[in-house]
C-alpha cells in the first residue's frame, strides 16, 4: 500500500457525525436504514435475523471511523505494534459487547423499544464465534479487549476457521457433536479483504545455489501454493477511541493447482487437490490438547503464521528499507507453541528472501519473539515427528536443524561434560521416532518466556524448561492472567455493574483496583440485601435458561455449586460428582448433617475422542436422573447439565454461582481464567492450591475461600511413594460406599459395566489422586454448606470477592505484558483530532 500524498476525504464532517451518531433518535434512524439498504427487507417481512443484521450493521458503522482514525494515527506514529499469535480466538458475540465498547447500551436500548423491538432478543440472535477450544482461546480474546482499551497499537492474528468448536448436543446423556456453523448466515463484523493475499507454500525440496554476490544460498522448491485472504474484525477498546485489528486467514487454493490440471489433463483430480487446500481452514481440532502427528494441524499453523509474518514483513517495508529494524517495530507473542513455527518461518523470510546473514537473522528473531506457555501436562506438549515435518516443510526443518546445531555447540562449550543434558535440551528428541520439540524451538527463538500464574511459572522453571531456566534464567516471567471486566461483570451481569457503578463510579470498567469501593459496605444490612437480590435475580436467569435448555427445574434458593469448563481428567468433574453420590447415600442412609439444599450445575465440552471425558458427561446425567426424580431427595438436591458450554451460556452461568468449583489436581491446571469470572461475581471458591486459585485466595482473604487438597509438593511425594488408591477405598467407609455405589448398576439401570472404566481407573491408578483428595474435598463442602445457612456471613464473603478481585483484571496482566515483555507504550487516539476535511 502506498500512502496517498493530498488529504484524503474523511468521515467525521458534522453530516456524516448525525449519520454515525450515538443519539436513540441516530441509532434507530441508521437501523431502518440498514435493515433497508443493507438486508434489503421492509419491516413488515423482517426476521428476527434481518433485525440482529440491521443492527449489527448500524453498530459496525459507529465502529469504522474509529477504526481508521486508529490504523492513520498508528501509521503516521510508526508505531511498535504488539503482534498477538494465536491459533484460537473464542471471541463470543459481538453485539452487546461492542454496544457496551461505544458506550451506547442504553441508546440502543431506548432506540429499539421506540420501534417496539426488545433489545435482548436482537442480540439472543448472534451465533458465536467459537474459534477457540477453552481457556487459551479465551484469554486471547480478553486480550485483544485490553489490548485497544489500553491503547496498545496491536493486531490479533489467527485462523479464520469456517467451523468453529463444534456444538455439544445431549442424547441419553452423552455427548453428542454437531457441526457449527457460525459463518452460514453470514458474518457482519467481518470485513473481506480479497487484495490481502499471501502465497503459502507447502512440500517440495530445497537446492543450494550461489547468488549475485557469489554467496552460498538455499532456494526453496516448494510443490504447493495457496493463498492466505485476510478477514479483518474490528475490536474496539472501552471508554477510549482506540479500535485496534483481528486479522484472520482463510485459505484458498493457488495457481499450482490450476497448472496441475493442465500439465496432466487430470481436471477432476485438480480440482480435489483445490478443494484439499480450501480444507486447510475449514475446522478447528476440538482438543485442548495437540492431536498427535495430524498433517493438517501443522499445515493450519504454518499457514497462518506464513500469512501473519508476511502481512507484518509487508507493513515494515513501508516504513524501512529492509528487515533491520523489524524487532524494534513488532513484538510477536506466541500465544502457546501453536505459532512458534514462526521463529523458523522469520529466519527464513530474513535469509533466503531478504538475504541476510545467519546471524544477522537470528538476532532479529531472537528480538522479536516472546512466548507463553499455556500448560504443563506431558501429552500437551506439542512435537511434531521429523519426518512429517519434512515433507511439508523442507525448508523449515532444515532451519531448525541449523538452529539446533548452533545452539547444541554452545550448549556442549558450557557443558562439556554433561551429554545428557545436551541431549535434554535438543530441538530434536532422539527415539524411535525423531521429533521436533516445538516448546524448545519458542523458548530458545524468544527473548522471553512466560508462565500464566505465579504457582505455574515456578512450575515451568522447575519442570519442563528448567534446564533452559539454568542456562537463561533472566529470560523467564510470570504473567498471571486476567479477564475483561467489561464482558464479564458489565455485559454478563447488569445489576452487579448498577452496584459497583453507585459506589464506585463508572471509572470501575477501566480501573478495576476501584472495585475495593465495596469492600467497606460488605457488613452494611441494606447493602447487603441489594447484593442478595442481584445474586437472586441472576439465578432466576439461569434457573429459567435452564429449563428452557434441558427441562430440569431447579430452586434460586439452593446453594448453585457450579463447575463449568472442559471436561478433562485432571480438573476432576468426577471428584465432584463423589461428593454428590455421597451426599445422596447419605440423606438416603439418614446420616445427613448438612441440610442446605444445593442445585450442582455442570458444563463443559468433551474432545471428541476423549473417552474418559464423555463418560464422566455420560455419569453426571446418570446421577442427575437418579437423584432429580427421587423424592426423598430432590427437595434437597438437583443436579443439572447446561449442554454446549459457550461464551454466551458462560455470561448467564457466572453471576449465578453462589460456589465456583476450582478443584484440580494441584499442579495441573496452568492457571484456570473462570475462576476468575466467578470470584468477580461473588461467588465463593472451593479449591485446590493450583493455578490462580492460590493468588485468588490471597487477594480474597484465606478465610473467603475454602481451600482443600494436597500441595503440589505433597501431590509429587505421594506419587514418588507409591501411590495406592485402592487403600484410600478401603479405609475410608464413605468413600468405598460411593465408588460400590457407581459400581451397583444404580446409577447405569443395572448395568454395572458402564462406568467400569471410571471406576477402575480411580482404584488402580488414579492419576489424579481424587481419592486422596476425596476426604478434605468433602470436609471443605461440609464448611460451605454450613457457611451458606449464614445469609448475612456468606453475603459478606461474597461482596469481599468481587471488591479484592480487581488483580485478575486482563488489563492489569496486559499492563505487565506491556511492561516487562514488550516494552510498548500507548499511543491514544483522538477522533476530534484533525477531522473533518471532506473534500
Ligand atoms: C490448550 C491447548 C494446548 C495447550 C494449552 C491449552 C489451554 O487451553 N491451556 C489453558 O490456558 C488457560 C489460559 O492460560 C489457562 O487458564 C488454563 O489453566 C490452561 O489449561
Amino acid at each position: 500500500g502506498t500512502a496517498r500524498k493530498e488529504r484524503a476525504p474523511m468521515h467525521g464532517s458534522s453530516d456524516e457525525r448525525t449519520r454515525t451518531g450515538m443519539s436513540p433518535e441516530s441509532l434507530k434512524r441508521a437501523f431502518v436504514d440498514s435493515m433497508f439498504y443493507v438486508q434489503a427487507r421492509y419491516w413488515e417481512v423482517a426476521t428476527p435475523h434481518d433485525l440482529y443484521m440491521a443492527a449489527a450493521y448500524t453498530v459496525r458503522d459507529r465502529m469504522l471511523e474509529r477504526w481508521i482514525r486508529t490504523a492513520e494515527t498508528y501509521r503516521k506514529a510508526d508505531a511498535r505494534t504488539v503482534c498477538y499469535l494465536s491459533a484460537e480466538y473464542l471471541l463470543g458475540p459481538q453485539l452487546g459487547n461492542n454496544l457496551i465498547n461505544l458506550g451506547i447500551v442504553d441508546s440502543a436500548r431506548q432506540g429499539a423499544r421506540d420501534l417496539g423491538i426488545d433489545l435482548q432478543e436482537i442480540l439472543d440472535q448472534e451465533p458465536e464465534p467459537g474459534l477457540g477450544n477453552g481457556g487459551l482461546g479465551r484469554l486471547a480474546a480478553c486480550y485483544l479487549d485490553s489490548l485497544a482499551t489500553l491503547s496498545i497499537p496491536a493486531i490479533g492474528y489467527g485462523i479464520r476457521y469456517e467451523h468453529g468448536i463444534f456444538d455439544q448436543k445431549i442424547v441419553d446423556g452423552w455427548q453428542v457433536e454437531d457441526c457449527d456453523l457460525w459463518l452460514t448466515n453470514g458474518n457482519p463484523w467481518e470485513i473481506p479483504r480479497p487484495l490481502l493475499r499471501y502465497p503459502v507454500r507447502f512440500g517440495g525440496h530445497t537446492e543450494p545455489y550461489t547468488d549475485e554476490h557469489g554467496r552460498f544460498r538455499v532456494r526453496w522448491v516448494p510443490e504447493l501454493d495457496l493463498y492466505g485472504m485476510a478477514y479483518d474484525t474490528p475490536v474496539l477498546g472501552f471508554g477510549n477511541d482506540n479500535t485496534n485489528l483481528l486479522r484472520l486467514w482463510h485459505a484458498t487454493a493457488g495457481r499450482s493447482f490450476d497448472l496441475q490440471a493442465f500439465h496432466k489433463g487430470d481436471y477432476y483430480g485438480a480440482v480435489n487437490a483445490k478443494v484439499g487446500a480450501e480444507n486447510i481452514t475449514k475446522v478447528l481440532y476440538p482438543n485442548d490438547e495437540p492431536e498427535v502427528g495430524k498433517e493438517l494441524r501443522l499445515k493450519q499453523q504454518y499457514f497462518f503464521v506464513s500469512c501473519s509474518l508476511q502481512d507484518m514483513v509487508r507493513v515494515h517495508l513501508q516504513h524501512a528499507p529492509n528487515l533491520e529494524g523489524f524487532h524494534e517495530r513488532f513484538a510477536a507473542q506466541l500465544n502457546d507453541t501453536h505459532p512458534s513455527i514462526a521463529v523458523a518461518e522469520l529466519m527464513r523470510l530474513c535469509l533466503d528472501e531478504h538475504g541476510m546473514d545467519w546471524e544477522r537473522a537470528w538476532e532479529i528473531t531472537r528480538r522479536t519473539f516472546a512466548y507463553t506457555n499455556h500448560t504443563l501436562l506431558p501429552e500437551a506438549l506439542e512435537t511434531w515427528p521429523v519426518e512429517l515435518f519434512g515433507r511439508l516443510l523442507p525448508r523449515h526443518l532444515e532451519i531448525i536443524y541449523e538452529i539446533n546445531a548452533r545452539f547444541l555447540d554452545e550448549l556442549r562449550m558450557r557443558y562439556p561434560f554433561d551429554p545428557e543434558r545436551v541431549a535434554r535440551m535438543s530441538l530434536i528428541e532422539e527415539g524411535p521416532v525423531r521429533r521436533v520439540r516445538m516448546a524448545h524451538l519458542a523458548t530458545v527463538g524468544s527473548f522471553a518466556v512466560n508462565g500464566v500464574a505465579a504457582i505455574h511459572s515456578e512450575l515451568v522453571k522447575s519442570t519442563v524448561l528448567r534446564d533452559f531456566h539454568e542456562l537463561w534464567p533472566e529470560k523467564f516471567h510470570n504473567i498471571t492472567n486476567g479477564v475483561t471486566p467489561r464482558r464479564f461483570i458489565q455485559l454478563s451481569n447488569p445489576d452487579l455493574c448498577g452496584i459497583i457503578t453507585d459506589l464506585a463510579g463508572p471509572g470501575w470498567a477501566r480501573d478495576a483496583e476501584n472495585l475495593r469501593t465495596l469492600e467497606p459496605h460488605a457488613d452494611d444490612a441494606a447493602f447487603q440485601q441489594r447484593w442478595q437480590a442481584m445474586k437472586r435475580a441472576a439465578k432466576e436467569r439461569l434457573a429459567a435458561r435452564i429449563r428452557e435448555a434441558t427441562g430440569a427445574v431447579v430452586d434460586p434458593q439452593s446453594l448453585f455449586d457450579i463447575q463449568v469448563k472442559r471436561i478433562h481428567e485432571y480438573k476432576r468433574q468426577h471428584l465432584n460428582l463423589l461428593h454428590i453420590v455421597a451426599l445422596y447415600h447419605r440423606i438416603k442412609q439418614g446420616t445427613d448433617s448438612d441440610p442446605t439444599p444445593r442445585t450442582f450445575v455442570f458444563g463443559g465440552k468433551a474432545a471428541p475422542g476423549y473417552f474418559m471425558a464423555k463418560l464422566i458427561i455420560k455419569l453426571i446425567h446418570s446421577v442427575a436422573e437418579v437423584i432429580n426424580r427421587d423424592p426423598e431427595v430432590n427437595q434437597r438436591l438437583r443436579v443439572v447439565f447446561v449442554p454446549n458450554f459457550n461464551v454466551k451460556n458462560a455470561e448467564c452461568i457466572y453471576p449465578a454461582a453462589d460456589l465456583s468449583e476450582q478443584i484440580s489436581t494441584a499442579g495441573k491446571e496452568a492457571s484456570g481464567t473462570g475462576n476468575m469470572k466467578f470470584s468477580m461475581n461473588g461467588a465463593l471458591t472451593i479449591g485446590t492450591l493450583d493455578g490462580a486459585n492460590v493468588e485468588i485466595r490471597d487477594a480474597v482473604g484465606h478465610e473467603n475461600f475454602f481451600l482443600f487438597g494436597l500441595t503440589v509438593a505433597e501431590v509429587e511425594r505421594t506419587l514418588a511413594e507409591g501411590y495406592r488408591p485402592w487403600e484410600y477405598y478401603r479405609s475410608h467407609d464413605e468413600l468405598r460406599e460411593v465408588i460400590d455405589l457407581l459400581r451397583s448398576g444404580l446409577f447405569s439401570h443395572g448395568d454395572p459395566d458402564l462406568f467400569r472404566p471410571l471406576t477402575d481407573s480411580l482404584l488402580q491408578h488414579d492419576p489424579y489422586l481424587l481419592l486422596a483428595d476425596y476426604p478434605a474435598y468433602v470436609e471443605a463442602q461440609a464448611r460451605a454448606g454450613d457457611a451458606f445457612r449464614d445469609p448475612a456471613g456468606w453475603t459478606r464473603m461474597s461482596i469481599l470477592n468481587a471488591a479484592r478481585t480487581g488483580f485478575f483484571s486482563s488489563d492489569r496482566a496486559i499492563r505487565e505484558y506491556c511492561r516487562n515483555i514488550w516494552q510498548v507504550e500507548p499511543m491514544p487516539v483522538s477522533l476530534a483530532a484533525g477531522n473533518g476535511s471532506v473534500p
